[in-house]
């Protein structure tokens, strides 16, 4: 688990890493996925770091809602908000075991092309 001081999220919230962002507000911010597994896959992480959703329900959950109000205008953004549009994927992957890699919270939002269930 990275420690804030080791976060490759920290880093790019702290501008050390560069990232394409597409939005932003006082407390979350959203970027592209620097590995896209869609035609639309953007990250959204909160400004402070915790390990995962979570986490960050127990610790602040103001901060989750203000970051999920982010996802939902980043899909809004890039076409995606609702099923005439296609719809989107607001995925957190939690654990090790169900594929997080990153432990600082993430939201992946996906889109643009067909989703299959039940994710693999
Ligand atoms: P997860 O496996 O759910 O923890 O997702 C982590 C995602 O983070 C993965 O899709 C790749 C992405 N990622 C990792 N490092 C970087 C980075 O430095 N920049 C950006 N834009 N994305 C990154």
């Amino acid at each position: 688990m990275a420690d804030p001081e080791s976060c490759v999220f920290c880093k790019i919230v702290g501008g050390e890493i560069p990232a394409i962002v597409v939005a932003e507000s006082d407390r979350a911010l959203a970027f592209r996925d620097l590995n896209p597994q869609a035609p639309t896959h953007v990250l959204v992480i909160t400004r402070d770091h915790h390990t995962d959703v979570g986490a960050l329900a127990r610790a602040d959950p103001a901060a989750l809602a203000d970051l999920v109000a982010l996802a939902a205008r980043v899909a809004a953004d890039e076409g995606l908000a609702d099923a005439s549009a296609g719809g989107h994927r607001l995925v957190f992957n939690t654990g090790a075991g169900a594929g997080q890699s990153v432990f600082h919270v993430h939201g992946h939002v996906l889109g643009g092309r067909p989703m299959r269930w039940p994710p693999g």
